[in-house]
């Protein structure tokens, strides 16, 4: 088994050290290979994804990554190396599990499916000082694989419910084309329960009755704001985690960003890198007694009271660490 380590920018370097500390725990004969992305990338070597970082990812099949911290203003020669790995790599769908924590007033158990390559994230933009314009891509290729992982994942679950939110009312051959592909491919799995949502809708309803949810596919953009908004209910942003899958290839990252604010801070919380991991453990490499034990010695460490400070907690990410890998070594 071979990994590539991505930590990227901001605390994504914190993060993906914690969580290899405990994958090396469960997996020590595990071959890691260390490379680098992101904006501090661009500032030193002028591209944000070096060729190296992407051959040295195709060769693992496997990737961890931390973060991205990209700028919010046009800079030459950069584009975002998450999305440009994302799309390299041909990981075309992006999964973002919400489970509510133990004792939560609403039981929350949902999955967002994001399409990874298309939709305005292709940066096709324009803009002459006065009008801007982003293009938009969808096609029918990349909606129908999209939709087979949500097809096949939402039939794998209890419910057996897929919801595809789009915006067709607005966006008819766009978004009508997103809606129509995904239901195709839904017509081939029996016995699954599939409504479709706008995406206003879509978001009203998640913050009002998250519960009614199960497996959601939606296009680039929707499926990054959904499972953001999603995340709230599982306990943060700090913990929610995603894998990224498609042909040969995965990438196990946190769904949060870069936290520039608390970088270097030794205090970012390590659980959505770690729980990304698990999915990784437990989807690709066909390891699920493992991902389990992990996911159980994060629960444990948690009930035992060791939690960083966005969960209200005193400990540094190092301290947590370190607990978690001796319950992970006990
Ligand atoms: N780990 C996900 C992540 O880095 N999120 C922030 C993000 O989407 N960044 C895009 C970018 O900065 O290029």
């Amino acid at each position: 088994m071979k990994l590539c380590v991505i930590g990227g920018d901001g605390i994504g370097p914190e993060v993906v050290d914690a969580a290899l500390a405990a994958l090396l725990v469960l997996l020590p004969q595990l071959e890691v290979h260390h490379a680098e992305a992101g904006w501090q990338t661009f500032v030193k070597q002028g591209v944000a994804l070096p060729q190296e970082t992407l051959e040295r990812a195709r060769e693992c099949g496997a990737v961890l990554f931390g973060a991205a911290g990209s700028p919010a203003y046009k800079v030459a020669g950069y584009r975002s190396p998450i999305v440009e790995l994302r799309r390299s790599l041909a990981c075309y769908a992006n999964i973002r599990p919400t489970t509510s924590p133990m004792g939560s007033a609403r039981a929350v158990d949902l999955v967002v499916v994001r399409e990874n390559t298309e939709d305005l994230y292709i940066g096709e933009e324009a803009s002459d000082g006065e009008v801007a314009t982003a293009l938009r891509r969808i096609s029918r290729a990349a909606s129908r694989r999209v939709g087979e992982v949500a097809c096949a994942l939402a039939a794998s679950r209890p419910r057996r419910k897929l919801t595809i939110v789009h915006k067709a009312n607005i966006l008819p051959l766009s978004d009508g084309l997103f809606r129509d592909s995904v239901r195709e491919v839904a017509a081939g799995y029996a016995g699954l329960e599939v409504e479709e949502v706008l995406v206003d809708t879509a978001a009203y309803r998640l913050a009002a009755n998250p519960a009614a949810f199960d497996v959601l596919v939606a296009p680039n953009l929707y499926g990054d704001i959904l499972s953001d908004l999603a995340a709230a209910f599982g306990g943060g942003l700090g913990v929610a985690p995603s894998l990224s899958v498609g042909e040969g290839c995965a990438i196990a990252e946190p769904v949060h960003g870069s936290a520039p604010d608390i970088a270097g801070r030794g205090i970012a919380n390590p659980q959505a890198a770690l729980s990304s991991v698990a999915l990784l453990l437990d989807r690709v490499w066909q390891q699920p007694a493992l991902a389990r034990r992990l996911q159980a010695a994060l629960a444990d460490t948690l009930a035992s009271g060791v939690r960083t400070p966005d969960l209200g907690g005193q400990s540094t990410s190092a301290e947590f660490t370190r607990a978690l890998c001796a319950r992970l070594q006990a």
